[in-house]
């Protein structure tokens, strides 16, 4: 069950908002979007979202829009078939695109490569080809674990084209982390690259998949892409190179037809619990979704804008809005495989200016950062190509807002802030550009088709000025079909908060403004948000209590002014573990350990040694005390405790370090 946690919906984060910013008449008179989505939609919702999929080219055109008779399983397009490759790839090469950029790829040291829809239909075909080769069947599932390679788009669209099913797992994960997820889908071929670079270092991959796979029976097959001439162990009848396999192929591949409801993709994230959820998306109705929020969000001319979503291929951002939504749209793209500052701070605004990137897709942690850094970082490029600018991940703060807007987008480019989630597949909430007049700092309404609403602890809506939480109150095409292998997980995740009302609890807490537009409050569970990736709070203290040293542990968010939320471990050592000099030696250990056990991500930003931890009589840790500690402000009600001194024992001992 996930149970709104002691921490609460954190209302009190907000500031009053009153600036919006219309849309110029210039930007409106040439929008995708204008006004009458919204009256369409909510005239009749089924014919709206079918008009949508008429944007997919279908084999067999669906019976019916939505069965919800299963709720809260749905089936999208039922009947429908469709490829979902083709619907990417090849119907722009038969519409006469090929020789359009599909991609401008990017590599961190600096390499480039142009890849036309021709190209790319002869990539992803062969690299289907080489997959059956492997004994690849329709259904099977396979691990890709790559940096931002172009083969690794090659990889997600041959695994979608033979309707098997892809579950990309982030390439700053650790083998551990890796064998898990393999484990759970029982992936059979692992995708991988020798070495991905970074910060201008190669640093080796392959040897995390061999430490994962020695330990997954049901992998038969390991495919190596050459990236960084790293050197790697292998062996002999498990391991393929890709340029071995894949390059001889022939570039010819016949796309077969699946189910609108067939398997696309799973992507796992993390949950209250320390197992991560594997999301399941199925093919027609996420195409759809992400498809229709792409052209409409992003308000994208497919014949002249060149568009960059700078996020990783490893988060769902990377699944929806660089291969999904992009590509079924026919999108010329720009794809960067490196960290915004390699080999210097103005990476990004050079890469806009040098191919006249018109439409940025970024994250507020980026964002942050580069006003860290300074403006006369963007100043020094011809960024005037943009015209539309995009945030996601986690709320964007008004200053930050305003920043991006003056400093990239000229004060003129209207900013998108879209709320959305793994579970939803694609963009829920966010302006429309040309059509809504933004507001720094607020997602603002649910696109057309979509319905969302802030509800109190019973479920009732609340009046505009009031706070809550977020709830999705229609299904939508593209939502989770279900948690990998648990059912009951998902239905107590997402649809037992709101049960009798049949509503999808998102775990985001969120308020209305007077003009009745939504304002997203951050997680009201135990999800951490730091730099816009979800990181479960029971994860971390499940890798620190992994350690010998550590007798227990307690993890909060604390919040950050450039990662939104940073990590903060309480722990409690074993036996004077942590009395001496040898006490920064263990912190210091620590830290590596949850690198190793979860990924670089995970690393607690500061731990502190504690004698002792805070728990209510039922034995939960308190965990809003500890955030209070953690950002440095009074600590709060303590009458809950079992034992109310503890706080000031652990105030009083702190060791710290970061
Ligand atoms: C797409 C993505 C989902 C969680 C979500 C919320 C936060 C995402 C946001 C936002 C405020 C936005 N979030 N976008 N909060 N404003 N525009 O990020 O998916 O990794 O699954 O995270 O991220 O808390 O519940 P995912």
């Amino acid at each position: 069950m996930t149970q709104p946690s002691d921490q609460g919906p954190a209302l009190d984060n907000l500031h009053t908002e009153s600036r919006t910013f219309p849309p110029s008449a210039e930007f409106a008179a040439q929008a995708n979007a204008t006004s009458a989505l919204y009256d369409d939609a909510s005239a009749d919702r089924e014919a709206f979202w079918a008009a949508q999929a008429d944007r997919l080219d279908w084999d067999t055109k669906w019976g019916q829009v939505l069965d919800w008779s299963d709720a809260p399983f749905a089936k999208w397009f039922v009947g429908g078939k469709l490829n979902v490759a083709y619907n990417c790839v090849d119907r722009h090469v038969e519409s006469g695109h090929g020789d359009q950029v599909a991609i401008h790829w990017v590599g961190e040291p600096g390499d480039k490569r142009t890849i036309t829809y021709n190209d790319l239909k002869r990539e992803v075909s062969k690299a289907a080809n080489a997959l059956v080769s492997l004994g690849l069947e329709t259904g099977d599932r396979v691990a890709i674990y790559m940096p931002m390679v172009p083969e690794a788009i090659f990889s997600i669209l041959a695994v979608a084209r033979l309707g098997a099913t892809h579950s990309v797992v982030f390439a700053g994960f650790s083998a551990e982390a890796l064998r898990t997820r393999i484990d759970d889908a029982s992936a059979k071929i692992v995708i991988t690259t020798d070495g991905q670079y970074r910060r201008g270092k190669p640093v080796s991959l392959k040897a995390a998949v061999d430490e994962a796979v020695a330990q997954t029976p049901s992998v038969t097959n390991v495919l190596v892409v050459r990236r960084t001439e790293s050197e790697v162990d292998w062996v002999e009848g498990r391991d393929v190179w890709w340029h071995d396999v894949v390059d001889g192929q022939s570039e010819e591949h016949a796309p077969e037809a699946f189910d609108s409801e067939h398997p696309l993709f799973i992507l796992y994230t993390s949950g209250t619990t320390g197992k991560p959820k594997g999301i399941l998306h199925t093919a027609g109705g996420y195409l759809t979704q992400t498809a229709y929020t792409h052209h409409n969000v992003f308000d994208l001319k497919p014949d002249t804008d060149v568009y960059w979503c700078t996020a990783d291929i490893g988060w769902v951002t990377g699944h929806s809005y660089i291969v999904y939504g992009p590509l079924a749209n026919r999108v010329t793209q720009v794809v960067y495989e490196g960290t915004p500052n390699t080999p210097h701070e103005g990476r990004h605004w050079e890469i806009i200016q040098e191919y006249g990137v018109s439409i940025y897709y970024t994250a507020p942690t980026l964002i942050r950062t580069f006003m860290k850094w300074g403006d006369d970082i963007p100043a020094k490029y011809d960024l005037s190509s943009l015209r539309v600018l995009g945030s996601v991940g986690e709320p964007i703060n008004p200053e930050a807002w305003i920043w991006y807007r003056e400093h990239i987008g000229a004060g003129k480019a209207p900013i998108v802030d879209t709320w959305w989630q793994t579970e939803t597949g694609a963009i829920m909430i966010s302006p429309l550009p040309g059509v809504i007049s933004t507001k720094p700092g607020s997602a603002q309404r649910p696109l057309p088709g979509i319905g969302a609403k802030v509800v109190d602890e019973q479920g009732v809506e609340v009046a505009h000025g009031g706070g809550g939480y977020l709830v999705l109150d229609q299904p939508w095409p593209s939502m989770l079909r279900g948690i990998w292998g648990d059912e009951q997980r998902f239905r107590d995740t997402y649809w037992s908060r709101f049960e009798k009302e049949g509503f999808y609890f998102a775990g985001d807490g969120a308020k209305y403004d007077a003009d009745g537009d939504i304002w997203l409050l951050g997680r009201v569970d135990d999800v951490m948000n730091v730099s816009g990736h979800r990181i479960s709070t029971t994860e971390v203290e499940s890798a620190l209590v992994s350690h010998p040293t550590v007798a227990e542990a307690a993890v909060v968010g604390a919040s950050d002014p450039t990662t939104g939320q940073g990590i903060v471990a309480f722990v409690i050592l074993r036996g004077g573990a942590g009395d001496s000099a040898s006490g920064a030696e263990a912190i210091k250990a620590l830290r590596e350990h949850v690198a190793k056990e979860i990924g670089p991500i995970a690393k607690p930003r500061q731990i502190m040694v504690v004698p002792e931890l805070p728990k209510t009589r039922s034995g939960k840790i308190m965990r809003r005390l500890l955030k209070d500690v953690a950002e440095n402000r009074q600590v709060g009600d303590v009458t809950t405790l079992a034992d109310s001194s503890v706080m000031d024992l652990i105030s009083s001992g702190l060791k710290t370090t970061t």
